[in-house]
């Protein structure tokens, strides 16, 4: 075994060269092992003793890409394209053998290779636009010519992985490898020595290269759908496009061109910013990463509504059983036929077999005893926001569950150290913040108590992590972060309805920035009558106005804006229009003109300013949790980061300067945070503060 740099070696079997990667922890391409891949080759190359090269990696997984901590750092030769021409022109046959995920220069260095074996758990993909890029060593030109186009482009512009499967069937790789990779990839090498196959460079292969035009307008058609505000898909498209239409050194060009552009965007650093932000969540400063975790074999969960469903979905598709606890048969029948519906709804567009169907189903105890959860591990309450209730329940719980048992609320706002006080167990008790549509939302907020243990809420980031969820830890006070943050978008809303933006500008202004809906058609979404009183209401605010006159929103065709039945497109209602008119007037204001920036900076700046008081009084560790927050649980566009991230691009001088302006004007809703003016003051940002 030579090393030849401290990443990577190379090892004779008998003539067949491996040239092994080991670069925890995914074997990223960085610049050690870019050195030695390249260095390794031009060794094998000299060695007559080896006849043909196996590419392979230590550890658990094929390289799963360049290293993203070097973007933005001055590049350090040799550059992957480069080595990755080394591989193409190497006139002895190299075997790239896979186990793990081969993604992006991984699967861009597989490609390379002459011939690719794998295991059957292996996956292939070239994640690239999911940090607003494209594959830049030769991904969008090599790929295209093994599969043909039309194959090539979901996987460049989404990103998503094939698994070997599917790779095997679409001729990506050559052979699925039974047992141990390093053998089977050896005895393929051998095979393709005896056989005496003629190299295969992907790069000089034109048979699958379909020009047909109409595959990428019909791709771009459904781009404009899935992809609006991105630029990487597009970019990808193109790149993809030069490949079947150009020279292999012409399209390599055109794709680092690209490549380049995008680097230098504020979106791809916005996405590779949240990459790293999304795993930076787990890390929570006071809780060691050895905390020991409580073992959670079963459920229990309360509440068979909307919630209670969406997160029992959650822990069943995850194989682990649930009571589902409700106060009568009939709600309880009724939320679990919601879930097998839910089920099969997924059935019928063949994402899930019926069997799958029936083993979720078949992990849920539904009862109307609470009794039934002595002998869970986690119990999550999901009743209706009323802390009186919640008391109650959580008295009872504590006389029912067993020592040690978890105890956890899904509430929205409450407060969490209230409801702990009612067991004998505080230390038990936390907030488990799912968002909804549970079974679709990936965010969950872990609302930690004054007295919750640290095994505990270690175990609720592990057990959020095993239901797909991205846990972020927040801290107790009146809706936590993001609703926090939330509620301050939704009053200046209001405000600005009153002063005279028309609802149609506020929705556009808000959705052209990226978000998936305007604000006031999400309130029709979520139905204008949520924590309305028909007793107290009193005709003071649009939301009691509309109540009154029944406009609910989308769930009875009319609330802010007016639905065809069945239909969720809103239309315009000029009868709330002067619903608006009557009631600014009767409250004084004077309808003016309001430009797309100032509603801009009037929902968003606030936003900012009250991550900045959250972050000082400590309810979430650092500002890129709650851009993580924003992206998974508001619908904020990634290419933009999160609201911190957006602060700092801004610069946090100029939201300062605003809100002061705006404090001048409209009073003290917008009085700067004091971290905001300290932070400006020295001159620093919000990412300063993401340790
Ligand atoms: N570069 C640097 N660090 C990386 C990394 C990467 N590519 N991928 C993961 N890490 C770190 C991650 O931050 C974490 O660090 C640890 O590894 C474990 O990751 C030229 C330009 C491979 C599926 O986009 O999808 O190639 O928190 O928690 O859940 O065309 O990591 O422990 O300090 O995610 O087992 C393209 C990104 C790059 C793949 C493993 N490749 N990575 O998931 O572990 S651009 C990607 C992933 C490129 C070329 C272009 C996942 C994974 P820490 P993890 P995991």
């Amino acid at each position: 075994m030579v090393a030849i740099t401290e990443a990577v070696s190379l090892e004779k079997e008998g003539d067949i060269g491996m040239l092994w990667i080991d670069n925890p922890p995914v074997n990223a391409l960085g610049f050690p092992v870019r050195k030695g891949m390249a260095d390794g080759i031009a060794m094998a190359m000299k060695d007559d003793g080896i006849k043909a090269i196996v590419v392979i990696c230590k550890g658990g997984t094929f390289c799963a890409g360049a290293d993203i901590r070097e973007f933005g750092k001055p590049p350090k030769e040799p550059h992957l394209p480069d080595v990755l021409t080394v591989f193409d022109e190497c006139t002895k046959p190299i075997i790239a053998a896979v186990h793990g995920t081969a993604f992006g220069g991984g699967l861009e260095t597989a490609l390379s290779s002459h011939f690719r074996v794998a295991v059957a758990t292996a996956q292939f993909g070239l994640p690239e636009v999911k940090l607003g890029l494209l594959p830049g060593a030769g991904g969008t030109q090599r790929l295209p010519r093994l599969i043909g186009p039309e194959k090539a482009l979901p996987m460049v512009a989404t990103g998503n992985p094939i698994g070997a499967a599917q790779a095997l069937k679409e001729g990506v790789i050559d052979e699925i490898v039974e047992g141990d990779l390093a053998q089977g990839a050896v005895a393929f090498a051998r095979k393709v020595l005896a056989e005496k196959r003629p190299l295969r460079q992907v790069s000089r292969m034109t048979d699958k290269l379909d020009k047909n035009p109409q595959i990428f307008a019909d791709y771009r058609k459904q781009l404009a759908k899935t992809a609006r505000g991105f630029e990487a898909p597009e970019a990808c498209v193109k790149a993809v496009e030069a490949a079947a239409n150009k020279p292999f050194a012409e399209g390599l060009k055109y794709e680092r061109e690209l490549f380049s552009q995008l680097m230098m965007g504020s979106q791809s650093a916005a996405q590779r910013y949240y990459f790293f932000a999304e795993r930076q969540v787990a890390k929570i400063p006071d809780i060691p990463k050895d905390t020991p975790l409580i073992d959670i074999k079963k459920v229990g969960i309360i509440g068979a509504g909307t919630m209670g469903g969406g997160i029992t979905m959650n822990f069943v598709n995850a194989g682990i059983p649930v009571t589902l606890v409700e106060a009568k048969q009939e709600f309880l029948d009724r939320g679990i036929g919601v879930i097998k519906k839910n089920y099969d709804i997924t059935a019928s567009k063949g994402k899930m077999t019926q069997e799958a169907v029936a083993k979720r189903m078949g992990l849920i105890k539904g009862t109307t005893k609470m009794e039934d959860l002595a002998d869970v591990d986690l119990v999550i309450e999901a009743v209706y926001e009323n802390m009186d209730l919640k008391k109650e329940i959580f008295g009872k719980l504590d006389a029912i569950c067993k020592p040690g048992a978890i105890l956890a609320t899904n509430t929205s706002y409450l407060n969490v150290d209230q409801i702990a006080a009612m067991t004998q167990r505080p230390e038990f008790v936390l907030g488990l913040h799912f968002f909804s549509p549970a079974n679709v939302m990936r965010l969950l907020e872990v609302v930690r108590g004054a007295k919750t243990a640290l095994p505990v809420l270690a175990t609720a980031m592990a057990i959020a992590k095993k239901i797909k969820k991205i846990a972020v830890m927040v801290g107790v006070c009146f809706g936590f972060a993001g609703n926090r943050m939330f509620a301050q978008r939704k009053r200046e809303v209001d405000k600005l309805v009153l002063e005279g933006a028309p609802i149609t500008q506020l929705d556009k202004v808000i959705y052209d920035f990226g978000f998936p809906m305007g604000p006031v058609a999400l309130l029709d979404l979520i139905g204008i009558d949520l924590g309305w009183s028909k007793e107290t209401s009193k005709g003071e605010t649009m939301q009691q106005i509309l109540c009154e006159a029944g406009r609910f929103g989308i769930k009875n065709n009319k609330g802010y804006y007016n639905y065809a039945e069945g239909s969720r497109a809103p239309k315009p209602a000029p009868e709330v229009d002067e619903m608006i008119k009557a009631l600014a007037k009767k409250k004084g204001y004077t309808p003016r003109a309001i430009s797309d920036e100032e509603i801009i900076q009037r929902c968003i700046y606030p936003i900012i300013n009250e991550g900045a008081k959250i972050l000082e009084e400590k309810i979430a560790v650092r500002p890129s949790d709650l851009d993580v927050i924003w992206v998974n649980g508001y619908g904020w566009p990634v290419y933009r980061g999160g609201p911190m991230f957006y602060a700092d691009l801004v610069g946090l001088d100029k939201v300062l300067a605003v809100m002061k302006q705006f404090q001048a004007k409209h009073g003290d809703d917008f009085k700067p945070a004091p971290l905001l003016e300290k932070l400006v003051k020295e001159g620093k940002n919000f990412a300063s503060l993401n340790v």
